[in-house]
């Protein structure tokens, strides 16, 4: 059996869960927040089959789509609240997609 953790966006994480849902899995859905931007993300936990793995992945890939956004990160905004200037400090990155964990489960039940 495999731990498939699968951090989303939010906006992408009710569509991805319906279709997962649709397509047999079991799903945890968890809030989270990412350690560089400091915003919520969504972090989905699916246990599976080996064989099923590729099946999460193509759900995940079709229903998270990654795109580069210019981003001010919340440190730079509080910065820019203390100074009361127009500091800035946008940072480029690839908002969206997935970053995806397949992990080896030893034992699973249920008690
Ligand atoms: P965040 O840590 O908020 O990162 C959001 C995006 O910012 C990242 O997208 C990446 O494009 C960029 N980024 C992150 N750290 C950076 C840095 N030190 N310098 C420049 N740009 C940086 P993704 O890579 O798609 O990651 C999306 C979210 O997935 C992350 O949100 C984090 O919550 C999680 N994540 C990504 N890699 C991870 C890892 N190795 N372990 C645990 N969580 C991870």
């Amino acid at each position: 059996m495999k731990l498939i953790i699968a951090i989303v966006q939010r906006k992408d994480a009710n569509p991805l869960i319906d279709s997962l849902t649709e397509g047999g899995f079991k799903v945890t859905k968890i809030a989270s927040t990412g350690g560089f931007l400091k915003s919520g993300n969504t972090t989905l936990l699916v246990g599976v089959e080996q064989q099923e793995v590729d099946n999460v992945i193509s759900r995940i890939k079709e229903k998270c789509k990654g795109e580069t956004k210019s981003v001010e990160t919340e440190d730079s905004l509080a910065k820019s609240i203390k100074t009361y200037d127009s500091y800035s400090d946008k940072k480029e990155v690839k908002v969206g997609g997935a970053t995806v964990f397949v992990i080896d489960v030893d034992k699973f039940k249920k008690v």
